[in-house]
């Protein structure tokens, strides 16, 4: 869908992604080791560009600002676009405060996970968006700043003469192709590309398909449609971050596996191409056959990464991830197989949870050919079925809107579950043989010259600091 160039009186849109640290700006603030830009953000810029709008784009993850640098840039925008995640939700707050202390006549906006998946109106925004507004961006800015009624739009809330409206439903694109490219241009000098410590230079990102038709109780999607774009489309689209220079893609799709015919036609297409591209993919292990994996190794990619989330059959019926231990054996021996790089991802603290489930998943993971690891403590986030269920007993309050398992909601204390998850992570990584099969491997994906970067991963003990770090930020409860 094309845009008609209208005349914007040059208006300036500053879209903004929030760290999850408070520190935004000056001395304390801190690089976050971050992959790609932010694919939502880089999708809105594109019809904004197009309209005729003036762009500008801080991600707080890589770009270090100081004080008067950045209320200088908020000075000239006349509308902020701000993604808010839970998990970012204080430094939104925080943003706004600023932006409303040096210039009272801008516009902010919000929209993004937190605000699709809770559905609650940001205080202090003029507006917020629940759903996907790539299509209609444009004119919801031309709306607000001509004053006209935003009545016809679905799933934004407002105050009107101090009242909360909250028009009903939510957006939700049914056609994907209708989208524009996103624009990474705007993020071209920007400081991404890392991965465990490791700088990888070129990387991008791009989503094939949105939404998911699962259900597992911990996740916190609204059930959000699953809806794919066409492998031309795509296709188009690698092409443009091929001339972007692009030699890595990660494919952000919740379930790039999904639909096994559309994969391999896509991956089809991409041989034909030949494109010399590395590409690294979220998958579920259920999809996973000898044929399959071998066209996407000869596609380029390179790595998967896989939610496991349990090597216990109770715990993944709990979690109602609809796959079992077999199935996760399987797919990590046929990836092994083929070549390509495995990560996985374990969660523990499920309140069914007892000692022996944690040294079933111990035992697992040092027989499984996996190469990579994360364990992460669970999180009850709203407005997953696991946060429901506790809201529903009066365990939790509407804004205990994320609750990491604790003494009261699991066998075990945080303390004791940060314990078993560096336990995990170390037995996992104190394996020679996994350290020589992950160089071999590492050396027949990235080159041999990444081998240096590798051990620099292992001496520097950047895999165990993550662990820590993940202390850190995403054991943190979050509050309104
Ligand atoms: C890629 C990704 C990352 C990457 C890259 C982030 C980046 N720079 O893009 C990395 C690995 C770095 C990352 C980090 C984190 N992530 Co992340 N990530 C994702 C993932 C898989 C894809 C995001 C994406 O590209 N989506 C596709 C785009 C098109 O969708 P979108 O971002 O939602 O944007 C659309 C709408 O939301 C809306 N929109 C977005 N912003 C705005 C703003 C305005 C004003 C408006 C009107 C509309 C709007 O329009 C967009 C276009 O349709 C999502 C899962 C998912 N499927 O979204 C999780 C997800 C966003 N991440 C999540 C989390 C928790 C995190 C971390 C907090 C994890 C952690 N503790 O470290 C950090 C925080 C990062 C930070 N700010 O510091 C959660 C957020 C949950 C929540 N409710 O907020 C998600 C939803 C995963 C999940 N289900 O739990 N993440
Ligand atoms: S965890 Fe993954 S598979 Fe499960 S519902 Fe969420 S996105 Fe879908």
């Amino acid at each position: 869908m094309k845009y008609n160039k209208k005349d914007t009186h040059g208006k300036e849109v500053l879209l903004l992604f929030p760290p999850l640290r408070e520190h935004i700006y000056g001395d304390k603030w801190k690089l976050t080791e971050s992959t790609t830009a932010p694919l939502g953000l880089m999708y809105l810029a594109t019809p904004l560009v197009n309209a005729g709008y003036k762009v500008n784009f801080i991600d707080f993850t890589v770009d270090k600002l100081e004080k008067e640098q950045y209320f200088n840039i908020l000075k000239n925008a006349d509308f902020i676009l701000i993604t808010c995640l839970t998990q970012t939700f204080k430094s939104v707050k925080k943003i706004i405060n600023d932006i409303r202390s040096v210039n009272k006549n801008t516009l902010i906006l919000c929209g993004g996970p937190y605000c699709n998946e809770t559905e609650n109106y940001v205080e202090g925004s003029d507006l917020t968006v629940f759903g996907e507004a790539d299509l209609v961006i444009v004119k919801i800015l031309d709306l607000i700043s001509s004053k006209k009624s935003l009545d016809g739009i679905p799933g934004l809330s407002y105050r009107k003469n101090g009242k909360l409206i909250r028009n009903p439903g939510t957006l939700l694109i049914e056609n994907l192709d209708f989208i524009e490219p996103p624009s990474f241009e705007l993020a071209k000098n920007k400081n991404y590309g890392y991965l465990y410590g490791v700088k990888i230079n070129a990387m991008t990102a791009m989503i094939t398909s949105r939404g998911c038709p699962f259900r597992c109780t911990f996740c916190n999607f609204r059930g959000i449609k699953y809806r794919v774009r066409s492998v031309d489309k795509v296709i188009q689209e690698i092409k443009i971050r091929l001339e972007e220079e692009a030699e890595y893609i990660i494919f952000h799709d919740d379930n790039f596996l999904l639909r096994r015919n559309r994969v391999i036609e896509l991956m089809d297409e991409i041989i034909e191409n030949k494109f010399n591209l590395k590409i690294a993919i979220v998958g579920r292990v259920d999809l996973a056959d000898y044929v399959l994996y071998k066209k996407l190794k000869e596609a380029g990619v390179i790595i998967i990464i896989y939610g496991i989330e349990s090597a216990n059959q109770d715990v993944l019926d709990f979690y109602n991830k609809k796959t079992t231990v077999e199935k996760t054996k399987k797919a990590i021996a046929i990836a092994n197989k083929v070549g390509i790089i495995t990560y996985g991802n374990i969660i523990i603290g499920a309140p069914i949870e007892k000692k022996r489930h944690f040294e079933v998943n111990k035992k697992f993971l040092k027989e499984v050919p996996l190469d990579f690891l994360n364990v992460h403590i669970l999180q009850y986030a709203c407005p997953s079925a696991l946060w429901n269920d506790l809201y529903k007993k009066g365990l939790i309050n509407e804004n205990e809107i994320v609750v990491t398992a604790n003494k009261k909601l699991s066998n075990f204390s945080k303390e004791e579950l940060m314990k078993v998850q560096d336990e995990l992570i170390k037995s996992f990584y104190n394996n020679p043989k996994r350290i020589l099969r992950l160089t071999y491997k590492i050396s027949r994906n990235f080159g041999v010259s990444f081998i240096f970067k590798l051990l620099n991963m292992f001496f520097s003990k950047t895999i165990y600091r993550s662990a820590e770090k993940f202390h850190d930020f995403v054991v943190k409860d979050v509050r309104l």
